[in-house]
């Protein structure tokens, strides 16, 4: 579905004045309201082409209408985020779901779309039709040598299609661990493990990114093989120069502190990326920065913090990705607050007062340094996500332009409400 221009700019025409006194009260706030606007402005996140339709959970999947049922289709929505938030600009493909039949077709649609493919995400936590061996007990990990090469030849055919679109990195996330005590030789799963990446690695294009992303539970419930920030760092350092840790927000036990592994993994140049969402218990995919805000904000702080000693640039340095499960909201508008989310955290973390902060920090003046954290994330920046929106042509307030204008209700005409996105 096209979105035109037009009804972007008239919805913003409806909204510019109440905008503009939001904006100019801001600026007579803040210092360095330019700068921020236009990091805001290049900042973009990728879209998984896994969350454009409804999610479910083991119990149940309540499937919603006009949801994308191809590739094609799920660019089309990719776009029209980007259309409606000029924040979401790449779609980011997960093998097999999303094998693109024909490569040039495919990249041609999305130069017309305006939008580009991120990481490529392979998928051996699935035993599909065709495949010869099983992956129940592991892939790269797996007793059996034949297992492990069936894995390691997924993840190069998997690259291979990334490298046709134009992508630049595959995120290899492994469900592999065991759920038993005495199931499974640690060690020897890891070597297993450290020898299927080394082959995947070597077959990585000399321009390439590989992210190693972790997860402390689920599928398996007694260990997984790369359970943690510190495993993932193992293999990373072992591997290469083009091998990095990827930060899945749902993927620590509770009350782990996230903004510090950030903080030290980029310190060790290191860390890749991130799939972003949120979660009040264990890996619940929910909207980005809807249960725990604070720490949304925390870890932005940490990366400017972090990215700012290394000179490293905002938008392009790190692997900025969305990882949700949309099981009671429209997908879309899911996505819409999930970006916005970033975009605010990430403007607060702009506007922390660093100079201050390091005074305090070296003061040991434990109360300044909490009021000069809690000053910038009580400062409502909304109206400078806006205005970034607007200064590029998008929406001042996406998610209202999208139900005003039925998007919904639109593409369920287009598409009828019995399709089925591919996905979780
Ligand atoms: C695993 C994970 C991984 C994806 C999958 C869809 O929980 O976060 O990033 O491959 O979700
Ligand atoms: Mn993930």
């Amino acid at each position: 579905m096209k979105l035109d221009q037009d009804i972007i700019d008239k919805h913003n025409q409806n909204l510019l004045v109440k905008h503009q006194e939001r904006i100019d009260f801001i600026k007579n706030q803040l210092p360095n309201v330019e700068s921020i606007i236009s990091k805001l402005i290049d900042f973009n996140v990728a879209i998984p082409s896994w969350a454009l339709g409804t999610g479910g959970t083991r119990f149940a999947r309540f499937s919603g209408a006009g949801e994308p049922g191809t590739l094609e289709e799920k660019m089309e929505d990719v776009a029209l985020l980007h259309k409606l938030n000029n924040s979401s600009g790449a779609i980011s493909l997960h093998i097999p779901w999303d094998i693109p039949q024909d490569h040039f077709v495919i990249k041609q649609l999305a130069r017309e779309l305006n939008i580009n493919f991120d990481a490529v995400n392979s998928n051996t936590f699935q035993d599909q039709q065709d495949q010869a061996l099983s992956y129940k007990f592991g892939s790269l990990q797996h007793v059996d040598k034949a297992v492990r090469k069936q894995a390691i030849d997924h993840n190069i055919e998997v690259i291979k299609h990334g490298e046709a679109l134009g992508s630049k990195s595959i995120t290899v996330w492994l469900s592999d661990g065991s759920c038993f005590p005495g199931q499974l030789n640690f060690r020897k799963a890891f070597q297993n493990t450290l020898e299927g990446l080394k082959e995947i690695y070597s077959a990585l294009p000399s321009d390439w990114k590989m992210f190693v992303e972790y997860k402390a539970y689920e599928p398996n419930f007694y260990s997984m093989t790369v359970g943690d920030w510190g495993q993932s760092l193992l293999y990373a350092n072992k591997l290469g120069p083009k091998a990095y840790t990827l930060v899945d927000l749902g993927h620590h036990l509770p009350n782990a502190n996230i903004e510090q592994i950030v903080s030290l993994l980029l310190m060790e140049e290191k860390l890749g990326g991130f799939h972003f969402n949120d979660s009040k218990y264990g890996d619940d995919d929910l909207t980005v920065g809807s249960i725990k805000p604070y720490q949304l904000f925390l870890i932005f702080n940490e990366l400017i913090e972090g990215m700012d000693a290394r000179s490293m640039n905002h938008a392009s340095d790190l692997g900025w990705m969305i990882d949700a499960s949309h099981n009671v909201k429209d997908p879309l508008e899911d996505l819409l607050q999930s970006v916005e989310a970033i975009m605010i955290s990430y403007a607060q973390a702009l506007i922390v007062d660093r100079k201050s902060l390091s005074e305090a920090q070296n003061n040991n003046d434990v109360v300044r340094a909490q009021e000069i954290l809690q000053d910038a994330f009580r400062t409502d920046v909304r109206s400078l996500v806006a205005e970034a929106r607007l200064r590029s042509g998008a929406a001042i307030d996406p998610l209202s332009l999208y139900r005003a204008n039925e998007i919904r209700m639109k593409l369920v005409s287009e598409r009828g409400s019995s399709r089925k996105a591919t996905g979780l």
